[in-house]
């Protein structure tokens, strides 16, 4: 990091002006270098200076220069910000200068990442920077803008200190055991603290899990046999013929892809290939994808067919969906009812007939109820909405429940301490804290250029 790092932070293409932004310890030397007006190495820190960027002595732009000395810029180092007019050739020639003058092109996200890893900011305020990039709705906008403020930090940095306090009681217990004015903390005493932050735990993941279902939509594959009506509900629910329907079984191969918005969440619809024993290869290749998402979806709407009686492998496939979010849609309600489901003790059953266009406002009503999306509109927008932090969350209660279990299990402190421990340095990792490299490149990869 003791390079200078330069970019255009401004989009690619002709606009009123361009923003040239400059990083490091030289960057006031090295734009000075450039710099017609005054010098601005005297010049104090969060001023804007007038003049114009030259090239030898040809004027290459009349600029706006902004001069910020560390420690209070994005990135805590020297950042200088050049303004100059907007057009393609001035931007990459002054860009093309302050490089021959001893800076280095940033990589994408660099300046996030040099304000990450120089503390001025933990990772998931650096994760909400790029979020706040890509809203595409207000309450995305708000999501990311209570991330970045540090409010969704500063929740997970309460719950580590109350997690920190128990551990630095245990640890004063196994180190001191003869000091009498130390409390003796046994098992039942951690206990009832644990169980405190479990509930705390499992609240911030309930909320969470809607934050990433404000963002990235729910993942929803249309899962069942050949023939039972997958794609005539697809085309239903986005009252277009996007798939083919007919009456030959094994009709779609490859998975079909249709949008749908229920009150404002995203539903993403997958349409699959029906799963059956087949000798087609193509046919084989379709089905085997078709359980793949039914592994990976958000959301399984397994249509079955009420004219025929349920087959083996339609029972395989409600024990495997039983711990998921799922619908069991029961199509072809204008035929004659054949179907045994009754005893297989389910929930969310929806009756419907694609054909004749019934029981659509059932199934979007009982999505809504799932996901409790009247509630979500108005509920609290601060949690963590990104896969990443939400996994290592879901990882922190786990280690708490273990822990829990071995106290009931009566497990000796010193070794309920382990599974305490792994849970707070999970919560590290949320922000960043203890993070591998590997990891931290893998991030800011997907910022934009100049970011
Ligand atoms: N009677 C009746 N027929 C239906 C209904 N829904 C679909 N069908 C018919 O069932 C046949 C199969 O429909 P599709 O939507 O292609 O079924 P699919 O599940 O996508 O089939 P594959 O792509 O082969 O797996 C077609 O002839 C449809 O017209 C319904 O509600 N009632
Ligand atoms: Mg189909």
């Amino acid at each position: 990091m003791d390079d200078t790092i330069a970019a255009i932070s401004t989009s690619s293409g002709v606009g009123a002006i361009s923003i040239i932004r400059v990083s490091g310890k030289n960057s006031i030397k090295i734009v000075n270098k450039i710099f017609k007006g005054k010098n601005l190495n005297k010049v104090n820190s969060h001023t804007i200076n007038y003049g114009h960027i030259i090239d030898k002595k040809k004027i290459i732009d009349e600029v706006l220069v902004n001069i910020m000395k560390a420690p209070k810029t994005f990135t805590k180092e020297n950042v200088v910000e050049i303004n100059c007019h907007g057009g393609v050739a001035t931007t990459t020639k002054i860009l093309e200068l302050l490089l021959l003058n001893g800076c280095r092109l940033a990589e994408p996200g660099e300046f996030t990442k040099r304000a990450f890893l120089n503390g001025r900011i933990d990772l998931l305020e650096a994760e909400a920077i790029m979020d706040v990039i890509n809203s595409k709705t207000e309450q995305n906008l708000s999501l990311a803008i209570n991330q970045l403020n540090g409010e969704v930090s500063n929740m997970i940095k309460n719950l580590k200190h109350k997690i920190l306090k128990i551990i630095s009681n245990i640890e004063v217990n196994i180190d001191y055991p003869e000091y009498e004015d130390i409390e003796v903390l046994t098992n039942e005493k951690v206990l009832p603290n644990l169980i405190k932050i479990e509930k705390e735990l499992e609240e911030i993941l309930t909320k969470s899990n809607n934050g990433k279902l404000l963002k990235e939509g729910i993942k929803t594959a249309i899962i069942g046999k050949p023939n039972v009506g997958k794609s005539s509900l697809l085309n239903l629910l986005l009252d277009e013929e996007k798939a083919i329907v007919t009456d030959i079984e094994g009709t779609t191969r490859d998975i079909v892809e249709g949008k749908l918005i229920i009150d404002g969440i995203l539903l993403n619809i997958l349409d699959t290939a029906g799963i059956r024993k087949t000798s087609n290869k193509v046919e084989q290749i379709g089905v085997k994808k078709s359980l793949e998402l039914l592994e990976q979806s958000d959301l399984i709407l397994f249509v079955l067919n009420n004219n025929t009686s349920l087959t083996k492998e339609e029972k395989q496939i409600l024990e495997k969906i039983k711990n998921k979010n799922y619908i069991i849609i029961i199509n072809k309600c204008d035929l004659d009812k054949k179907i045994n489901i009754e005893s297989f003790n389910l929930k969310n059953i929806i009756y419907m007939s694609t054909l004749k266009k019934e029981g659509l406002q059932e199934l979007k009503d009982k999505i809504k109820d799932i996901y409790n999306l009247n509630n979500l509109n108005s509920a609290d927008l601060t949690y963590l909405s990104n896969s990443r932090s939400i996994a290592l969350l879901k990882e922190s209660l786990n280690s708490i429940k273990s822990a829990i279990k071995n106290i009931k299990n009566n497990m000796p402190i010193d070794i309920v301490e382990i599974d305490i421990k792994e849970s707070c340095l999970k919560l590290n990792e949320i922000l960043g804290e203890n993070y591998n490299e590997n990891l931290i490149n893998e991030i800011f990869k997907n910022f934009c250029l100049g970011k």
